[in-house]
């Protein structure tokens, strides 16, 4: 088994550059990968406590789980460490490959019963199988715009009656002044955590053309459209959000 390497400090956007490229989920990524996300995401570390904690309520025996966009593969050895119905099966996939296969190394130095499988593939592009729960952390934000509904269909379609969704994202407001202070509050935390002006201007330009953010209201009228018959939001903090989305039983 290959050994675990520890995280590095980002410093990805720590110096100027000429020309700032769109960013990528490359292997300089991938080395730094968890740091970056728990010094730029507020929350992030209570939101894959809290997705270990539904899947110990949601995931049914013997069904599969999706954790779609898995980089390393936090939200995977979440529900792996807190659901212990028998049966069940861990899908991890992301399509970046430097991710795939750190996370791989991950999960297989986590004991346990519940298998964890880890593959390289589109998220857009995949046949899902009957599930219980699937994750969508952070992900749905790198997903084309026009290709999000049909995804999140695909995923209502094979979830099991009384089966969960968990959706997180980054969101915009549509008022501006509100939209700003939002914009504001996040770059704070993240000077706040140690990231200098630059590495927050330089990250904010390399996202603008990969990460297309919805509002609240689009994302939550997207899961009703889908079929959710309950959608709630459990966590907000300055843009980022996550929701509950429950598949009802077959007669509601
Ligand atoms: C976590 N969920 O730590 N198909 C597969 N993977 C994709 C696609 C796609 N079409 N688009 C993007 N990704 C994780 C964090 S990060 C969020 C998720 C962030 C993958 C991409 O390669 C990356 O690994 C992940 O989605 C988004 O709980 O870095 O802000």
């Amino acid at each position: 088994m290959k050994p675990i390497q520890p995280s590095q400090r980002d410093a990805v956007y720590s110096q100027p550059l000429d020309k700032v490229s769109d960013f990528a989920f490359d292997a300089n990524v991938v080395n730094v990968f968890p740091d970056m996300i728990n010094r730029s995401v507020p929350g992030y570390a209570n939101i894959i406590h809290t997705i270990g904690r539904l899947a110990e309520r949601y995931v049914q025996a013997h069904t599969k789980v999706y954790d779609l966009g898995c980089s390393l593969g936090a939200a995977s050895l979440a529900v792996k460490q807190h659901c212990h119905q028998p049966g069940v099966e861990i899908i991890g996939i992301d399509n970046s490959s430097a991710m795939v296969e750190r996370c791989q190394t991950y999960v297989n130095a986590y004991r346990g019963d519940t298998p964890v499988q880890i593959q390289c593939a589109d998220i857009t592009e995949i046949e899902l199988e009957p599930c219980s729960m699937v994750i969508l952390n952070f992900t749905l934000q790198f997903v084309e715009p026009k290709l999000r509904q049909q995804l999140i269909s695909r995923i209502f379609a094979q979830l099991s009656p009384n089966g969960l969704l968990v959706l997180s994202e980054k969101i915009r407001h549509d008022d501006p002044l509100a939209d700003e202070l939002l914009i504001d509050l996040h770059h704070q935390f993240k000077r706040d955590n140690g990231y200098s002006e630059l590495e927050v201007s330089q990250k904010r330009a390399a996202l603008e053309n990969v990460m297309r953010i919805d509002t609240q209201a689009i994302q939550e009228q997207r899961l009703r459209d889908a079929g959710f018959s309950t959608v709630q939001n459990w966590f907000r903090c300055f843009n980022f959000a996550s929701w509950v989305a429950i598949k009802g039983q077959a007669d509601e």
